[in-house]
């Protein structure tokens, strides 16, 4: 395959050849957790990395390598790891990338487990992190200490859909020397390039739109160094071990061949149902980045393909009747996760950021009437219509 074909061939082809397995024209589902060796002398130099043959699934299989191919052709990226979950991707790459007593600095809100292995790693390994407002480059460049090994970002922003340029974060962090991971979950490379634009890893939860079925849990990391992965993989993947299956990574390898033409489809249908949502009188503030008034729609048009699926917004009135509007909703349903074919609505606040302390959720802008929706890609009108009975029956 031609390495400058365009997003939409590469969901499709890059990372396989056919003639490599016997003309199958999908990957083959290699599920084994070994690989036999010819000889007792082959296998010493598979284990002395003399040869290249397989040797235990934990360090390579067939399946999650088309995978990993594909992730890093994807991102425009040196190499990709998958790994079982998101949250075993971002711990391994803060793994990989932290030492104890260094500093992360992360963008003013993340999802909340996130917050939380932020928190284990300052507990366990005084590896302490700031969270700041990317908006500004001298902000940013007055929270750099001495110890600060990583900036964590992401983009948009979980739940609040704020956004941060990472262009420029990726400019700041190169004049000190800090490696830059972006989470890059809410778009997908199909809509947002971190490693284009300067940064150094992308991280994803593969649950989401790289899956994009609501059928696996699974995380990859890509990085611009080819070198430095290799050297993750013999690490922190290989001795820490949260290696995908081989099945999930066919499941995900499966649901990439669709990437592109569900991303338009979500951001058509995103597009829609946001400008219904804006004008209904039971809802406040609206945080989508495809919104003209939305406070970074310049920076959204500059770094982003399009706005992507996801909207967040505040009911008029309280706690109650957000929930009540999730309590209302019959096509739509009602749980975390994202990205999926079916729109998903679910209240940060008491479910996905819940474990962030109320004050530092208020800070972030997670209020108690925030709600967030997951864009499906049903008929717009008839997710408006559910919508909108919902929100016409609270007080
Ligand atoms: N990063 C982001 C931005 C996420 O939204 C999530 C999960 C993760 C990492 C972790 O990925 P996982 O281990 O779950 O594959 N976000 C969820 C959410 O917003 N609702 O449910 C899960």
């Amino acid at each position: 395959m031609k390495k400058n074909n365009r997003i939409e061939t590469k969901v499709i082809h890059a990372g396989y050849h056919p003639s490599d397995h016997a003309g199958s024209l999908t990957p083959p589902l290699f599920q084994t957790s070994t690989f036999s060796f010819p000889s007792a002398e082959e296998g010493e130099s598979r284990f002395a990395g003399e040869s290249e043959g397989h040797i235990y699934s934990r360090l390579g299989n067939p399946t999650i390598t088309v995978l990993e191919e594909r992730m890093a052709a994807l991102e425009n990226g040196g190499a990709a790891l998958a790994f079982t979950s998101g949250m075993a991707a971002v711990s391994a790459v803060l793994f990989h990338l932290t030492k104890s007593n260094d500093h992360i600095l992360c963008s003013d809100g993340i999802y909340g487990c996130t917050f939380g292995l932020l928190q284990l790693l300052k507990q366990k390994y005084g590896i302490d992190h700031d969270l700041i407002n990317m908006d500004d480059e001298e902000t940013l460049r007055s929270a750099i200490r001495d110890e600060t090994a990583v900036i964590y970002v992401e983009t948009p922003i979980n739940p609040t859909m704020k956004l941060v340029d990472l262009e420029m974060v990726a400019k700041v962090a190169k004049e000190h020397d800090i490696r830059v991971v972006v989470d890059n979950t809410f778009c997908s490379p199909y809509l947002q390039q971190p490693l284009a634009l300067g940064c150094d890893y992308v991280v994803h939860s593969a649950t989401k739109y790289i899956g994009g079925h609501g059928d696996v849990i699974a995380g990859m990391v890509v990085g611009a160094d080819k070198a430095e992965m290799a050297e993750m993989a013999a690490s922190v993947r290989k001795d820490i071990g949260g290696v995908i299956s081989p099945f999930d990574a066919w499941l995900l390898l499966r649901g990439l061949k669709t990437l592109a033409v569900r991303l338009d489809r979500h951001c058509d249908n995103a597009e829609k149902i946001a400008e219904k949502l804006k004008s209904h009188p039971k809802v406040g503030k609206m945080f989508y980045p495809g919104d003209e008034e939305f406070p970074q729609h310049a920076l959204a048009k500059k770094q982003m393909r399009r706005p992507g699926g996801m909207i967040s917004f505040e009911v008029k009135g309280a706690k109650k009747d957000a929930q009540e509007i999730l309590n209302r909703v019959q096509l739509i349903k009602l749980a975390v996760s994202l990205g999926d074919t079916e729109t998903l609505i679910q209240h940060p606040a008491t479910m996905t950021h819940s474990v962030i302390p109320k004050e530092e959720r208020e800070k972030m802008g997670i209020s108690d009437t925030l709600i967030r929706l997951s864009v499906g890609l049903e008929a717009w009108e008839d997710i408006w219509a559910d919508l909108k009975q919902a929100l016409d029956g609270i007080e």
